[in-house]
């Protein structure tokens, strides 16, 4: 079958929409580190509204920090590719072409830095998941002795992480009188604009202080909130999307039909008029509702949906007891953690979130989710548990999903059968389960010793660790099914 291009996008139906505006009139404006599946279903879907609307300065220039697949993928296709948009009431696909090439950083981190140092280049974008910050994830500093660190200090020339390239792209611009990029993360971190900043000016104070604290004065890392549904593509959605196009896409993404982005207005070397976002002056409230409800719901079903046998988030939700328990994890728990969004329909917010989770039509699976745990629950789930225990109050449902997690952090499933683990520690969570056993008491205080997901304070909090410790029992002897059915009954 004939390959998504310039050349063939004019040969696609009608209906579907593409690129009018000239692609080789487009500018780089924005370097994005980590072009994932995300990536390509969020802000390169909002940049490509802006070139239609005319505004031709915001191209993006796409580096993967690990593999060429997406580079392999995307550059016979002239960076075209095809956003399938599922939802209850059918599909859409648009073709996008904000994405005017592809680097692989491992490959050739000269021409990535090369990239980012020059003047047109006015933001650099962020999605690195949670682990790509090379911070600890309980103070949310830089981790000085993560290796990719420890690494780039000794090569800053040839750096591996995004803080890397980040600081020593902004270090040439400097020596060259060019005024820094913003740095515009996109990930689901709290205040993620103030921790990249933090691991930045950490990371360039390492190299020279001078060089710390001329970004701690200069550098915008403006925070913002994302937000959209994106699972990873798979081999029949290949084949879906060339049927409707009529010609193949070698890495169509799939989304649903909800798509947000919340950002704080902080960009003095400028910014495109993205349709469609909202611009704000604080993105906190925005950020901590989304994360602990959508994503600290997420995970929570994630590992009890995984343990049950539930392949995706639409089947884990449909399950017996699991749209009670988590609706009322939100309401009684988390809610009252929230900033408060004055004229923001929170209730109406939340039944949203539900109907997203049964979108049908969207094979998110709960495997995908429970990857990287030990990133995701100290801002899911620990932080608003943390709160909640300084106020005396309650954390029931919370702890399920946490125990839930060191269930799942085994390796093993309810049928014996191995787990496939991914995480940045899951070799130190693998050895630390295994050494514990199935004790409920000797694994919850194996786990509860991984610093870098609890800190120094949960280990030694009763009103935390006993009500982990009575559902991990639970799921140990009942099951996840059942454990879901009388924690919905409580
Ligand atoms: C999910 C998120 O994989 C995960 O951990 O919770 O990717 C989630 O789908 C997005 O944050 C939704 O915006």
């Amino acid at each position: 079958m004939t390959r998504l291009s310039t050349r063939t996008l004019a040969t696609l139906p009608g209906s579907i929409r593409k690129p009018a505006y000239d692609r080789y009139r487009v500018q780089t404006g924005i370097v994005h580190l980590g072009i994932g599946a995300f990536h390509r279903a969020h802000a390169a879907v909002y940049t490509d509204d802006v070139l239609a609307a005319g505004d031709l300065a915001w191209g993006i220039i796409g580096a993967s920090l690990r593999s060429p697949d997406t580079r392999d993928a995307l550059q016979p296709q002239n960076g075209l590719y095809a956003v399938n948009i599922r939802g209850g009431g059918g599909e859409e696909v648009r073709v996008i072409g904000a994405v005017r090439d592809v680097l692989v950083a491992p490959e050739n981190p000269a021409a990535l830095l090369a990239v980012m140092a020059e003047p047109g280049v006015r933001i650099v974008s962020l999605t690195v998941t949670e682990k790509g910050y090379c911070h600890n994830p309980a103070t949310g500093e830089l981790d000085p002795d993560h290796p990719d660190i420890r690494y780039d200090l000794v090569h800053p020339g040839a750096p591996r992480s995004a803080p890397g390239f980040i600081v020593e792209a902004l270090a040439r611009r400097r020596a060259a009188g060019t005024r820094p990029f913003t740095v515009l993360p996109c990930d689901n971190l709290p205040a993620n604009g103030a921790v990249t900043k933090r691991v930045l000016v950490g990371l360039a104070a390492l190299r020279d202080p001078e060089l710390g604290r001329y970004l701690e004065a200069e550098l915008a890392c403006p925070s913002t909130m994302v937000d959209r549904i994106v699972p990873a593509t798979t081999d029949a959605d290949r084949d879906r999307v060339a049927g409707l196009l009529g010609v193949a896409d070698s890495w169509p993404v799939l989304a649903e039909p909800f798509t947000q982005w919340v950002v704080e207005d902080h960009f003095p070397a400028g910014r495109p008029d993205w349709p469609g976002v909202t611009f704000v002056s604080d993105v906190e409230p925005f950020e901590f509702m989304k994360l602990r409800l959508l994503n600290g719901s997420h995970s929570t079903m994630a590992y009890l949906g995984y343990l049950s046998g539930c392949e995706t988030i639409a089947e884990a939700v449909r399950q017996d007891g699991m749209e009670r328990l988590v609706r009322r994890m939100m309401d009684d728990e988390i809610t009252p953690t929230l900033p408060r969004l004055p004229g923001f329909d929170l209730p109406a917010y939340k039944d949203q979130l539900f109907a997203r989770f049964r979108n049908p039509a969207l094979k998110h699976r709960t495997w995908q989710i429970a990857m990287d745990g030990s990133q995701k629950l100290p801002n899911r789930l620990l932080g608003p548990a943390r709160e909640r225990i300084a106020q005396g109050l309650p954390i029931e449902r919370i702890a399920l999903g946490v125990a839930a997690w060191m269930r799942y952090a085994t390796g093993i499933d309810e049928a014996g059968a191995p787990i496939d683990l991914r995480d940045p520690l899951a070799a130190e969570l693998r050895s630390r389960a295994d050494a514990a056993g199935r004790d409920p008491d000797r694994l919850v205080d194996a786990l509860l010793g991984v610093r870098q997901m609890f800190g120094t304070d949960l280990p030694n909090e009763s009103r935390f660790r006993d009500p982990v410790r009575t559902w991990l029992a639970t799921l140990f002897e009942r099951g996840a099914a059942e454990t879901v059915r009388i924690a919905a009954a409580l």
